[in-house]
């Protein structure tokens, strides 16, 4: 089957789904052929949901698609789950959940659930964005468990990233504090049939509060907000305040945007430099450049395990 540029920026799917199983697969003219869609690329908004397993990620994700869909924006989504024991893709639950925007055609969603074959899921993450976004989505959603810190990087990636957390849940502020507390735009306190919410939410606001004094003038504060994701309760106010969002980036702060914008291609060419040098570090693992014989040496104390991983990185080029 030919990829071609026109193709994918034409919206066909099966070229795009094409497209992200051989970059999965790390073939070489799928990196070719994105390498010449970048330049196409930048259009779509990226949507970020980050939260501890179970949190409602999807359910609350497969309202927002729908509202999305209401006002004619397309949309693309992307489910990482680096927890899970499923290979390659098919996140039964997210799929489930998304179910019915799955004969739509606006509407594309795909699951990540490989950290790929070096470790690149931020890599894989973006790259399979940059698709989507020369796809023509107007939305990307990714749906991240909210933590390792990959998933934190990938969340960051995002424009507007939205914390969920749930009551009674082990889900105290202590246990959100470490990491994903900083990257919030938007907090979402859901499952607020639960006893507790009211509760979360106020500590929550009580966190944001406290960090007032050490914010800009003017910049951004994340409002904080209960949902019952299963029964579409607050998903109008989430889609206000993430256009709320939107506009603040926009509009009040480009320099924030174009510190956002810089912070995260920085953090994508360093990733995909690792990636390359992790490639060749396999690679010489593999051929004869660490030879047994290298081993041997070492052992025998002829030479030193530094002084090898020298010879062996200035033979790498
Ligand atoms: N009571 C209640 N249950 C909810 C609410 N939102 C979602 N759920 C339920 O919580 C369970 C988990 O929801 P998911 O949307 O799969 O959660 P998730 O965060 O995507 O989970 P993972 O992807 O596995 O991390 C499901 O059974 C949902 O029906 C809510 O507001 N209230
Ligand atoms: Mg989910």
């Amino acid at each position: 089957m030919e990829l071609s540029v026109d193709k994918i920026l034409l919206g066909d799917v099966r070229t795009a789904a094409r497209l992200m199983r051989e970059l999965d697969d790390g073939i070489p003219r799928a990196i070719e052929l994105l390498k010449s869609l970048y330049a196409h690329t930048g259009r779509a908004y990226v949507l970020g949901f980050t939260g501890s397993p179970g949190v409602g990620k999807s359910t609350l994700v497969d309202q927002v698609i729908s509202q999305l869909r209401s006002r004619n924006k397309t949309v693309g989504v992307i489910a990482v789950d680096p927890t899970s024991p499923f290979s390659g893709g098919a996140l039964l639950g997210d799929r489930i959940r998304m179910q019915r925007h799955g004969t739509d055609d606006g509407v594309f969603i795909r699951s990540l659930a490989t950290r790929g074959q070096f470790g690149g899921l931020t890599r894989s993450t973006a790259a399979i964005v940059k698709v989507m976004d020369a796809l023509g989505k107007d939305v990307v959603i990714l749906e991240t468990v909210g933590v390792g810190q990959d998933e934190v990087d990938i969340a960051e990636t995002a424009h507007t990233t939205v914390v969920m957390v749930a009551p009674a849940m082990g889900d105290d502020i202590q246990a959100i504090k470490a990491g994903i507390l900083e990257i919030a735009h938007i907090f979402v306190v859901n499952k607020a049939d639960r006893d507790g919410a009211t509760r979360t939410a106020a500590e929550l606001r009580l966190m944001v509060e406290m960090g007032r004094d050490s914010r800009p003038v003017g910049a951004w504060e994340p409002p904080i907000l209960l949902t019952e994701a299963n029964r579409n309760v607050g998903v109008n106010e989430l889609m206000e305040a993430i256009e709320q969002h939107r506009r603040y980036l926009l509009k009040d702060d480009a320099a924030a945007w174009q510190r956002h914008e810089r912070d995260r291609i920085h953090r994508e060419l360093e990733d995909i430099l690792k990636g390359k040098v992790m490639e060749k570090i396999q690679w010489a693992f593999e051929s004869d450049t660490v030879s047994r014989d290298m081993v041997e040496q070492i052992i025998q104390k002829k030479i030193d395990p530094y002084t090898a991983a020298e010879k062996i990185l200035d033979q790498l080029g």
